[in-house]
């Protein structure tokens, strides 16, 4: 949308009188299921004046099989009058509806990536939980993820089943997805594909597990190597971009990419150096941080396969979940 609102600006400021026609579209879907299609023509005739902006606004249903409904609005468009119905359709673009599965928030990392993500960029979501150790069956995943795991966003018709695939999609829409300078942007790529892709050892042997605090007993060499490279990358983005994340100074998809590991950081207390603990603090400062992990200590449900894999992650030296229940 910020496209479109440059493109229609940079119209305003130099109408034409030549039949000139431009398209623009925008295509919002409310939460009762209702998409609304805006599109703007603009157009110059005999008919409409000089030179009008005409919006053609179509709405159907995803719920029944409505014909779709389409209203012409015409009306005299020119420099701010024009940029202000442009903002008018901008700010109706935050209606703009996706909805992201997730799992347990005290286990679930992968989720965590896409979520933290919107969180921070603002970008609107509905989200839905579907548990391990709830009620629901591999079969409940398979319901709305092709693979059965998570996260998964749907849009509409379209799902998008990874979440690296997942930033790539949003930010086809939300530039600020990505760093804006290419070579920002090619290192947090490069980054986020790197944890995507790779850290095995560092997920298995400190699996996330948001309410506990663990004693590794004894941190083994491959853990030791990965975690001494998390270090190095983290260093390396913080110095080359000047920080405070890593690839400068706004929270990026790279960062939520990391986002998991701030919390296996929380939980395990490895090896880092001063400044990857700081970056660390930064990411469990944040607004969105707090409120995942806060839902986390709160979560009931238990499963058993991740609780086994934290059990042979070493010595449970505190359990926060169940004072987060005697709370309650
Ligand atoms: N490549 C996927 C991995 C997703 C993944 O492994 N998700 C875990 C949750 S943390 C999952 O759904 N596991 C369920 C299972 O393996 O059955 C992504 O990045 O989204």
């Amino acid at each position: 949308m910020a496209g479109l609102l440059h493109s229609m600006q940079a119209l305003a400021l130099c109408p034409t009188r030549q039949a000139a026609q431009r398209a623009q579209k925008s295509v919002v879907r409310s939460h009762t299921g209702t998409i609304q299609q805006h599109e703007i023509l603009m157009m110059s005739s005999a008919k409409f004046g000089p030179f009008n902006a005409i919006l053609r606004s179509t709405s159907w249903t995803t719920r029944s099989h409505e014909l779709p409904r389409t209203k012409i609005f015409s009306f005299p468009a020119e420099g701010e009058m024009l940029v202000a119905f442009c903002d008018a359709l901008h700010s109706r673009s935050s209606d703009l509806m996706f909805t992201l599965f997730i799992a347990n928030k005290n286990y679930s990392s992968w989720s965590l990536r896409p979520w933290v993500l919107m969180r921070e960029l603002h970008i609107p979501f509905e989200e839905r939980i579907i548990p391990f150790g709830g009620i629901s069956t591999p079969d409940a995943f398979r319901s709305f993820s092709p693979t059965g795991k998570v996260p998964c966003l749907v849009d509409a018709d379209l799902v998008i089943w990874d979440s690296l695939a997942i930033s790539e999609y949003l930010a086809e829409a939300v530039s600020t997805v990505w760093p804006s300078e290419r070579v920002p942007r090619a290192w947090a790529r490069c980054a986020a594909a790197e944890m995507h892709s790779g850290f095995l050892n560092l997920r298995n042997s400190c699996t996330m597990n948001c309410g506990l605090r663990v004693k590794i007993e004894v941190h083994s060499k491959a853990l030791l190597s990965e975690l001494q490279r998390v270090d190095e990358l983290w260093n390396d983005g913080l110095s080359r971009f000047g920080g405070p994340f890593l690839a400068g100074k706004t929270f990026t998809a790279v960062d939520a990419f990391f986002a998991p590991v701030a919390f296996r950081v929380q939980t395990y207390d490895p090896p880092l150096s001063a400044r990857a603990r700081e970056y660390v603090n930064l990411l469990l400062g944040l607004p969105s941080m707090k409120h995942w992990y806060e839902a986390a200590l709160r979560e009931t449900w238990r499963d058993e396969e991740h609780e086994a894999e934290a059990r042979k992650s070493g010595l449970w030296l505190h359990d926060l979940r169940h004072s987060a229940l005697r709370r309650d």
